[in-house]
């Protein structure tokens, strides 16, 4: 860094304005974490400067020993990790990977059949603002008005009378546990095939703490960024059948150069997932969140389909009169930092909703239990109760300044 100092202050600057920030505030976004320094060190590293299109021993470009070397070690580990017999981790995100498993078994106007956005569900899995939903015909299930959970009577009864090419099972917004083995029945009896994304949860499948879609999927696609507290990326894992396929819809079906320093960077994610301190860490991340849920109940929040099973909480306001959006922004401006969320059946636009999203995969990082959940569900309530009372959002900031001092992650001075 202290070279960048000099080459160019300005980025510098910004870059220890991030590190400031993320240190001296509580993240809460569900889908974030903080990668470990080997993970960084291995990203900021010289494998950023090689082409290398085409895959380990089959490249376009001459001079590839090592970054083949890089590639198919990340490959071996994330096939290790999931019990998968094949693996592509080249996908830049996770878009791209639900994409690549899209062009390699559909056509366009094909159905698919995904979950809701406003249920919990992802853009990629079909909204008519994404690709997903521009270039497919899509048939949404979703979750029962009075469980809150999916409806998997319902998802059979869609896929019988609609029957789509692909089930997509998967989620970016719902707490509980999603029974893959229904979605693999039913993607049977219909003769779909099945595409778990199993983005938000790929920490807790890999330590065996969620039942994971491995051996009853066709495909299934991930980030690597979220609980797997990877570099941001993706991966696919799918059967040795449809390897050749899925790769070749990737690359060159819709990406170019893969990047090199990021692979370098999931290969030691893998290797750091496959340790067992890091079952340690996603038990107390699934631990934390149950408390986390309990503390809100107990302080009057309705929590959707009444708590978790997961990394994942979401609220919902609505019986609080507040909004999803002026909630974060008070939030935010205490120095907690979450996103405002749909939550099922919302009365509210996208933009605004009446829900809450909260996770605690980075805060879990950070090294906090079960005591720090209790007091984080106080500075929320404290902040909730009285959105507009400054005095009371200062008084939350400087508790939060508190709390992250003694749980530090880049030994930033804090009153700097
Ligand atoms: N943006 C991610 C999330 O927050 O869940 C999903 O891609």
């Amino acid at each position: 860094m202290e070279h960048l100092a000099k080459t160019d202050p300005e980025i510098f600057e910004i870059i220890k304005c991030e590190e400031k920030r993320q240190e001296t505030k509580l993240e809460l976004i569900a889908s974030e974490n903080f990668v470990s320094p080997a993970v960084m060190c291995a990203q900021a590293s010289v494998m950023t400067n090689k082409y290398a299109e085409g895959y380990p021993d089959n490249r376009y470009y001459e001079g590839c020993k090592h970054v083949d070397q890089a590639e198919r070690l990340a490959i071996e580990r994330a096939k290790k990790l999931y019990g998968s017999e094949h693996a592509n981790v080249q996908p830049h995100s996770g878009s791209q990977a639900n994409m690549a498993v899209y062009f390699s078994v559909l056509k366009p106007g094909d159905t698919i059949m995904g979950m809701n956005l406003s249920h919990g569900g992802h853009l990629t899995h079909g909204s008519p603002v994404s690709f997903s939903g521009r270039l497919f015909n899509i048939v949404f299930y979703g979750v029962g008005k009075e469980t809150e959970t999916i409806d998997y009577e319902e998802v059979r009864r869609l896929a019988k009378r609609h029957k789509p090419k692909l089930i997509v099972a998967g989620a970016s917004a719902y707490p509980r546990t999603i029974d893959f083995s229904a979605f693999s029945e039913i993607a049977e009896e219909t003769g779909a095939k099945l595409m778990a994304d199993m983005a938000h949860i790929a920490g807790l499948i890999a330590t065996g703490l969620h039942p994971s879609p491995v051996p009853k999927s066709d495909f299934i696609t991930s980030t690597t960024h979220k609980t797997l507290r990877g570099p941001r990326g993706g991966f696919i894992l799918t059967k040795a059948e449809y390897g050749a396929l899925l790769d070749k819809s990737l690359f060159p079906g819709i990406q170019g150069g893969p990047l090199m320093h990021t692979i370098a960077a999931k290969a030691v994610a893998f290797k750091e997932a496959l340790s067992p301190g890091f079952t340690e860490y996603q038990k107390q991340v699934i631990n934390n969140a149950s408390r986390l849920a309990a503390a809100l109940e107990e302080r009057g929040f309705r929590l959707v389909s009444g708590g978790t099973d997961t990394h994942l909480i979401l609220v919902d306001l609505i019986q609080k009169k507040i909004t999803g959006k002026d909630a974060v922004m008070a939030l935010e401006k205490a120095g907690i930092t979450t996103n405002k969320n749909a939550i099922p059946f919302d009365p509210l636009p996208p933009k605004v909703t009446s829900g809450l999203r909260i996770g605690t995969p980075a805060i879990t990082t950070r090294g906090m239990k079960e005591a720090e959940m209790d007091l984080i569900a106080d500075l929320i309530t404290q902040v909730l109760d009285s959105l507009e009372d400054n005095k009371n959002i200062d008084d939350v900031r400087k508790k939060v300044i508190e709390l992250c001092a003694r749980f530090p992650l880049f030994g930033y001075n804090l009153e700097s």
